[in-house]
């Protein structure tokens, strides 16, 4: 049964822990029946713990105890004591040795935290909290410890075996089985123990690192496989020198190993030395591969690379500084993106992300700050408010302290606090100290939650050449905050001049002229106004340049100016800002006159600005076919009082018929002007050039007649890569045409013995917009590809449906909600984490009419009242329903 109250952690109950482990030797021997895990754990009194005569207590989940023994000698009953989840030692001494031998069953393991079996072996997860299902031990990130690990195994079923550090020995045993031996010389939290034990191919290169140390770096991959690594060597190459340069930070170990796993919660995990990835994100060909899969390997090759600094060299003192690491590390990540890739497309693609998943987060009933006061799952805070909210947060400190700044802060960062576990306001001060500025008001950030709103009012005098920006910034109330104090926001501006060139920002009173186009004002009160003098015609105010900050701006702008800045702006995030403005207000204003019984309008300055748009594309394909794409229904339904999902559904794909059939000749042109001759390659310029081509593609199939369809077809038929192959399926995954069927079975087809393809076969049926979907859905979960017990067929599947198919899931007779529901609680027994992701997409319930929300209400009350709910769910839907 379900503990009919989940207990709630608070940050401020934190103390240090009373004992600290200095060094861990493990012995991990694995049996088909069951394997053995022997720790013996060096253990000392913490001088920095307020208590003396702390009983030991250590973290186990799901272990069978055998035996303890402290200093080597045996603990009888009486001696210690041993619950489900904690094993407690009373009296022990001021330091001594602990040894405890447990028995645990990775086959039967389907949570995939701590040890699991998986088709090619076994493999480890433990980040947050799964150590403690492999071993007894004070399972928190403050507890760094030095590890040994041997491991005994079969070696026909388990020729390779890997843990973090170096092999120092190897020998094979009795029966047919083996043995190697690890240390790790770096002392680390649990969290970043790793184990692999499987039948894997591996590809090792050596490089030299810049001070001239060789690293051997490792790929491990399921047999046959290895044609498909070579893309994420490079990657990790690149990666590595990326840091070096951009950081001078230098890659610190002899060897450094990527393992893929087809079984995984997550994407990838930045074990020391011993990284675990998703298959999804360590393989890629042209053939299985799309450019956005590319370019996602890319970037998690980095961000777990990148981790090596940040996040295991100085890691969290406990879970609700996550973001200490990872929403430096997803900053890092970014700007890694935006030197190899564009930066100005990746900025628009992250904020797009923010918009239509973090910005749901923190209205919703989940809304937590980047820095989480409390939280009843630690598993159910690895969300978009830590990582990429938690990155916008680190962006506006290298936007108050610039480039130079921001890596002077790293470094005193690093100085400070390398080999530690440290806090959000550790890493704040030393930015502030390295800058010598005061971020005390800016640290808000990590504490409140809510996207704060920024209203501006301006007014322009002829006479005296003056403009005057009047901007108040309010954030509403959230979970547990009702009001909240004013943030300091980096807020980026423009002014841009009627023929379109960018107009002084000298602020009145000021002596020295400010001579660059933007200029970043630093908003810390309510209300601030400025003015700016010789300002020789009315402009228009280019807000939030670059998303200078993650806040909602609201400015009364015209279709007009919109326009303008489209046409003009001199930054290029604004300059699709404004397209997207545009085309909000155009959706808005359709589904009102919907709703009186009135066609959808989409005014001709639009359609001009729009072909204008695919006029330059050639300039910069990929920036065009962002600034064609129309805002997606996730972010157009937060804009909405109460959410009409068919409403913004078609009216929204109105809007793109209108826009293909008046500018169809374009679009045609468009397609013909970026295909890419030449072999496949996921270079950023052709990555462009198929992006704008298949966006095109895309407006074009909107008509729905015979000759795109064909066109679309004769695309899937020929293309000889998965990027415009999966593009067409997708386009005719929406279509009820006579091409539809066949497009499913051949890839279908073509897929079945690659699980990855197999996980896009499904996504594409579960994300259809045809009113089928949720039928078909249902259909596929009884399909021999499908596999509750893999994440990425849940994701591809079930997720996909729940969270990517706005109008189908949020259906008026609630069948999307029965749905998910039934799976939720079906997932959930066999892997929480799963289960608990899958039950956000209810998050947003509320904002619906009374009777999707007395289906979305229903299907909650069934979860939570489930048997054997999870604590993870137990705390999603206790929530939504609070
Ligand atoms: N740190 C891991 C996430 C682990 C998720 C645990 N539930 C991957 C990453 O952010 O790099
Ligand atoms: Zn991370």
């Amino acid at each position: 049964m379900r503990d009919p109250a989940p207990k709630t952690i608070f940050l401020r109950d934190y103390t240090p822990p009373a004992f600290l482990i200095d060094a861990v030797d493990l012995d991990v021997d694995i049996r088909n029946d069951a394997t053995r895990v022997r720790a013996r754990l060096l253990v000392r009194r913490n001088p920095a713990y307020p208590h003396a005569n702390e009983p030991l207590r250590l973290n186990g989940e799901a272990l069978e105890l055998e035996a303890v023994s402290l200093n080597g000698r045996a603990l009888v009953a009486g001696q210690f004591t041993v619950e489900p989840e904690l094993l407690m030692v009373p009296g022990v001494p001021d330091q001594f040795a602990l040894e405890t031998t447990s028995r645990i069953h990775p086959e039967q393991n389907t949570a995939l935290e701590g040890l699991y079996a998986s088709k090619t072996g076994y493999f480890t997860q433990c980040e947050a909290e799964g150590f403690r299902r492999i071993t007894w031990f004070i399972d928190r990130p403050d507890v760094m410890a030095k590890y040994t690990v041997t491991i005994h195994a079969a070696r026909e079923r388990f020729p390779v075996l890997l843990s973090n550090g170096n092999r120092v020995g190897q020998g094979k045993e009795n029966g047919g089985r083996h043995w190697a031996k690890f240390v790790d010389p770096f002392p680390k939290p649990s969290y970043l123990f790793a184990l692999v034990a499987g039948k894997l191919d591996v590809t090792e290169e050596k490089i030299a690192t810049r001070s001239g140390r060789t690293v051997t770096l490792g790929l491990y991959v399921e047999p046959g496989k290895l044609k498909s690594v070579s893309f994420a060597m490079l990657a990790l190459k690149r990666a590595i020198k990326w840091d070096e340069d951009t950081y001078g930070l230098e890659l610190d170990l002899d060897h450094y190993k990527i393992v893929a796993v087809g079984d995984f919660n997550s994407g990838a995990m930045e074990n020391k030395g011993l990284n675990i990835f998703n298959t999804k994100y360590l393989l890629a060909t042209p053939e299985i591969a799309t450019d956005v899969d590319y370019m996602n390997v890319d970037r998690v090759i980095a961000h777990e690379y990148f981790h090596n600094w940040t996040g295991d060299r100085v890691t969290c003192r406990d879970w609700f500084q996550l973001s200490l690491k990872e929403g430096l590390t997803v900053f890092r990540d970014q700007e890694y993106g935006a030197d190899v890739y564009s930066r100005a497309v990746q900025r628009i693609q992250e904020v797009r992300g923010l918009r239509s998943a973090q910005f749901p987060e923190d209205a919703g009933p989940m809304a937590h700050p980047v820095r989480p006061q409390s939280y009843m799952e630690i598993r159910n805070f690895y969300t978009m408010t830590v990582y990429e909210k938690g990155a916008e947060v680190v962006r506006m400190i290298q936007t108050l302290v610039g480039r130079d700044g921001f890596r002077k802060g790293m470094d005193l960062y690093f100085q400070r606090h390398d080999g530690q576990a440290v806090t959000c306001d550790d890493f704040a001060q030393a930015m502030a100290d390295a800058n010598h500025i005061d971020l005390t008001q800016f640290k808000r950030w990590y504490n409140q939650a809510g996207t704060p709103v920024v209203e501006v009012e301006d007014a322009y005098d002829p006479a005296q050449k003056t403009y005057t920006l009047s901007v108040r910034q309010s954030c509403p109330a959230t979970p547990g905050q009702e009001t909240k104090l004013p943030f300091h926001i980096p807020f980026a501006i423009g002014l841009v001049g009627p023929d379109g060139a960018s107009l002084p920002l000298h602020l009145a009173g000021e002596a020295a002229p400010h001579a660059a186009p933007t200029r970043v004002l630093s908003l810390t009160e309510a209300e601030h106004r400025y003015t700016f003098t010789q300002v020789p015609a009315r402009p228009v105010p280019s807000l939030a340049r670059g998303f200078s900050a993650p806040v909602i701006v609201k400015y009364p702008y015209t279709d007009a100016d919109l326009t303008h800045l489209l046409a003009h702006d001199a930054d290029s995030f604004n300059r699709w800002e404004a397209g997207q403005r545009l085309a909000l207000n155009i959706i808005l204003r359709g589904i009102e006159a919907r709703r009186d019984g009135k066609p959808v309008e989409v005014p001709a300055g639009f359609i001009a600005a729009m072909n204008r748009v695919l006029r330059d594309a050639a300039h910069d394909p990929a920036f065009a076919a962002e600034a064609l794409r129309l805002p997606a229904e996730a972010y157009l339904a937060e804009q909405m009082d109460v959410v009409d999902p068919d409403a913004l559904h078609e009216v929204r794909n109105a809007v793109a018929k209108t826009l293909a059939t008046a500018l169809a000749a374009a679009f045609q042109a468009a397609y013909d002007a970026n295909t890419v001759a030449g072999p496949y390659a996921p270079e950023p310029a052709a990555i462009g050039k198929r992006t704008l081509k298949n966006v095109a593609l895309g407006y074009l199939v909107e008509r729905d007649d015979a000759a795109s369809r064909a066109l679309c077809k004769r695309q899937f038929d020929t293309a000889d890569n998965m990027t415009d192959r999966m593009a067409a399926l997708a386009l005719l995954a929406n279509s009820d045409g006579p091409e539809r069927a066949p497009a499913l079975v051949a890839f279908y087809e073509a897929a079945q013995d690659d699980p990855l393809l197999l996980d896009k076969w499904l996504a594409v049926q579960a994300t259809s917009r045809l009113p089928t979907a949720l039928a078909e859905v249902l259909r596929l979960t009884r399909h021999p590809a499908f596999d509750m017990k893999n994440p990425n067929k849940v994701y591809s599947l079930i997720r996909a449906f729940c969270a990517a198919n706005h109008v189908r899931f949020h259906a008026a007779d609630g069948g999307g909600y029965v749905f998910a529901a039934d799976q939720i609680i079906a997932i959930q027994k066999l892997n929480p984490q799963v289960g608990a992701r899958i039950a956000r997409c209810f998050d947003r319930w509320k904002k619906f009419d009374a009777g999707r929300q007395a289906h979305a209400r229903a299907a909650l009350e069934r979860i939570l009242h489930a048997p054997d709910l999870s604590k993870d769910v137990a705390e999603i839907v206790s929530k939504a329903l609070a």
